[in-house]
């Protein structure tokens, strides 16, 4: 018999439809907890989710032994291997959400609220299933530019919620460049004071105050959402050296830059005040990071030789490592050495940087972990073909090209693991979307090269290649256009899918 599969995205690893239900999803539909406190934080977010599903508010209460028609969260060490597991049962009588730790009763409560379906007289139907799943791969990132562009804190927020949709669970924000300096730090204020109000083509530019970095951290800590912060050192830095003309020999701060070309601007390894700089800003943010990550850019520094180059991503890993951090870097940071607590992001998957595939390799034999984030599949500020243009008619049209145009297949069908021939397999900690935003300045630019590819790279970092395939993808993803109009985020009604309206 043909088993219906049910529309989740990502596919979880198993799921099997059970006999009887469904579970009737009203505002009276009660969050059951034991009284612990690391739940009461993810029984409030599942409340919040599932009010506004329902459209009205939903209780949470303790555990009432024998409760029917309740969704019951639960703590559990019976469950498959891994911080994230989870498993949910749905039946008629009532919900049950299992996970070792709250990030993994937040998958448990996405994959419910995926499967609710519009019923009868504004109640959802939740069908009956028995769902086990756990991820692929550890780190399922997405990096976001906020320097070319700057989003702030309410965008920002809106992306964590769609993360945590997809069961992803970092969020790489890109905080400096040449256009603009993102964030503030309070050992360094000229950074923000000079650099912030910068931006590609002019535009307004802006910064996160330390407060709202904070608060972005612990709204996507609640959903299981890491932030990894980026200053991107020794190349990409013209904003700091305008803020900051004593790192330049001459000691004259170059102007603000709003173009787009990369690789012009460097530090200098025998300014004096170039390693203060890097111990003061990837302190400071070290310091304000819960998370275990702190990247270091060292991409494109093509104004730097080699020998410099290494040094200076030596001593910007350093700081980090004495911080207590470990280092992550673009793929150029491979020829550096780093070791074994590092991890390099290769991101250029051009037939020119064979170079860097080297490196990249002999790095991970090595010991070091790869991120996967290869221009030609994951970068989503690529356009999706080159006959569709997105944006304001009257305005710049939306995505770049270097990589190839990025269609959802080509952001769905490729796989991590063989990649990079010669890598070995076992050294790949994961996949990260890309959003880089030299042509995106709106949230709705932003959410059309978003969706839906977000959704094809969150699915191969979590789903085995064994339970993947384009066919079953592109009717799954089917329906969560409805669920972006809900939200009334745009997004880019792909012509490879047949959309349900
Ligand atoms: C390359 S990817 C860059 C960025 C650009 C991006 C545009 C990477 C590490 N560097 O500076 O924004 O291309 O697609």
């Amino acid at each position: 018999m043909l088993v219906p599969d049910i529309a989740v995205v990502p596919r979880p690893a198993s799921a099997t439809v059970l006999p009887g239900g469904p579970f009737v999803l009203t505002a009276g539909t009660a969050v059951l907890v034991d009284p612990q406190p690391e739940l009461v934080t993810v029984a409030v977010l599942a409340a919040d989710l599932i009010g506004r599903l329902v459209d009205g508010p939903v209780e949470v209460r303790h555990h009432e032994p024998g409760a029917v028609g309740v969704i019951r969260l639960r703590l559990s060490d019976q469950l498959p291997a891994g911080e994230e597991a989870y498993r949910l049962v749905v039946g008629r009588s009532g919900v049950l959400v299992e996970a070792r730790t709250p990030a993994g009763l937040v998958h448990g409560i996405v994959t419910l609220r995926q499967l609710a379906v519009p019923a009868p007289e504004g109640a959802l139907h939740v069908p009956a299933v028995r769902v086990e799943d756990a991820p692929r791969y550890a780190w399922r990132g997405l990096s976001l530019d906020l320097a070319r562009h700057f989003f702030g804190l309410a965008d920002l927020q809106l992306v964590v919620g769609l993360l945590a949709h997809y069961k992803l669970n970092v969020l790489h924000l890109h905080l400096s460049d040449d256009q603009g300096w993102r964030l503030e730090i309070p050992s360094r204020p000229l950074l923000t004071q000079r650099s912030s109000g910068s931006a590609v083509g002019g535009g307004p530019g802006g910064f996160l105050t330390a407060a709202q970095f904070a608060e972005l951290v612990a709204y996507a800590q609640v959903r299981g959402i890491t932030v990894v912060p980026e200053i991107d050192v020794p190349g990409h830095v013209n904003a700091a050296l305008h803020a900051y003309g004593e790192l330049v020999p001459d000691g004259r701060a170059p102007e603000p830059y709003t173009g787009t070309q990369v690789g012009f601007s460097r530090l200098h390894d025998a300014v004096p005040a170039t390693a203060a700089f890097l111990a003061d800003v990837l302190g400071g943010v070290a310091s304000m990071t819960p998370g275990p990550w702190v990247h270091i850019g060292g991409d494109e520094a093509l104004a730097l030789d080699r020998e410099e180059y290494v040094a200076l991503v030596r001593r910007a890993a350093d700081v980090v490592r004495a911080h207590g951090k470990g280092v992550v870097g673009w793929q150029e940071i491979a020829h550096a050495g780093l070791g074994e607590d590092t991890v390099v992001q290769y991101w250029d998957d051009r037939a020119g940087a064979q170079a860097d595939r080297d490196a990249l390799v002999a790095a991970a034999r090595a010991g070091a972990r790869v991120l996967m984030s290869p221009g030609q599949h994951t970068y989503l500020d690529m356009v999706y073909d080159t006959a569709t243009r997105l944006g304001d008619p009257e305005g710049p049209a939306l995505g770049q090209d270097w990589a190839g145009p990025v269609e959802l297949r080509d952001a769905y069908e490729w796989e991590p693991s063989t990649l990079v021939p010669g890598l070995p397999p076992e050294q790949v900690i994961g996949v990260e979307a890309a959003l880089w935003t030299e042509t995106l300045a709106t949230l709705p630019g932003l959410t059309q090269m978003l969706l839906p590819r977000l959704a094809a790279v969150a699915e191969v970092a979590w789903t085995a290649p064994d339970r993947r395939d384009w066919a079953g993808f592109r009717q799954r993803v089917a329906g969560q256009g409805t669920f972006w109009d809900r939200l009334g985020v745009s997004w880019y009604p792909s012509p490879q899918v047949d959309w349900q309206r």
